[in-house]
């Protein structure tokens, strides 16, 4: 049946050189599994974060793996955006399987796409087609989102944002990510708006997420290395100068419905985006952004 189709899960294959793999739902195309090993640790083992309690039946957005974040992300603050849920819509759709781009001994690369529907349209009206490109290597998962404005050149301009949501499998409490010494950001768990507002610099060498953070830092560089006692994985981002630090503890963690009894013990969100002011984009123009993600250790 139709319904079936559309949350049936498309796994990206098998990496022939290693036994990596991953998994993308077309709902929202998430990647929800990505198993892979390291030069010094080979065995594929799973690198994201899913909570046992997240929903895969396409009911709402995947708590885990790496949900896509746009045109807007959190609640909405651009005056086009007002009818848009939290994060936007990317991740609440189903996407459509675009191509197979490569599939040999470097790796294994699908393109998914997603263009306005109905319920698209009655939140944001504007013409673009969005193409998501993901890329399974020995040690890297590539993701790739790119925008197009398909309007004629008399339509209107549009803005949005853009982010990668991942949760990378770690330790909480043991984790460590850099460099971002010297970032300015501003923390989205201070109790009032106006101190959510104030820009705060980082001064740690090592960001750990020991209490509850949501930091969205600004200009961020795009080269961070998350770490912990038994492993390590890169994050390079390409155009996507901002990058977001969340981890709820228990403060916060408990509070989230689809969230498993400590699962926020289990990961860190280290999100590569574009969430800082907006991208505009006149018709005809496309825009993309990316992130490789690479096991270290
Ligand atoms: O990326 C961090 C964040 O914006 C947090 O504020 C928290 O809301 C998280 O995203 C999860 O959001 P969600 O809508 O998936 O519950």
């Amino acid at each position: 049946t139709m319904t079936s189709w559309l949350w049936e899960r498309m796994p990206v294959g098998e990496h022939k050189a290693a036994g990596a793999s991953a998994e993308i739902l077309y709902y929202g195309a998430t990647v929800i599994s990505w198993k892979a090993g390291s030069s010094t640790n080979p065995q594929p083992t799973e690198r994201l974060f899913v909570s046992g309690k997240a929903a895969l039946d396409g009911s709402k957005p995947v708590r885990g793996g790496i949900p896509v974040v746009f045109p807007a992300f959190g609640a909405p603050t651009h005056p086009d955006h007002a009818k848009l849920s939290q994060h936007g819509f990317a991740r609440n759709n189903v996407w459509a399987f675009g191509a197979t781009v490569m599939d040999n001994e470097a790796g294994v690369s699908v393109k998914l796409t997603l263009a306005p529907n109905d319920a698209i349209k009655a939140q944001f009206d504007h013409p673009f087609e969005l193409e998501y490109v993901v890329t399974l290597a020995e040690h890297q998962l590539t993701t790739g989102l790119h925008v197009k404005h398909t309007g004629l050149s008399t339509t209107a301009p549009f803005e949005f944002q853009a982010l990668f949501h991942n949760y990378i499998r770690a330790p909480a409490n043991d984790v460590r990510i850099s460099p971002l010494a010297g970032v300015s950001y501003y923390d989205k768990t201070e109790a009032t708006e106006e101190a959510r507002a104030a820009p705060k610099l980082e001064a740690r060498a090592g960001v750990d997420v020991n209490k509850f953070t949501d930091s969205v830092y600004e200009d961020a560089g795009g080269r961070y290395d998350v770490v912990w006692p038994s492993g390590a994985i890169e994050v390079r981002a390409t155009n996507l100068k901002d990058v977001v630090v969340w981890n709820p503890q228990q403060e916060a963690g408990s509070k989230i419905g689809d969230m498993e009894a400590g699962g926020w013990e289990k990961y860190v969100c280290v999100e590569p985006g574009y969430v800082r002011g907006f991208v505009k984009i006149e018709p005809g123009q496309a825009w993309s952004g990316q992130q490789v993600l690479s096991v270290k250790v």
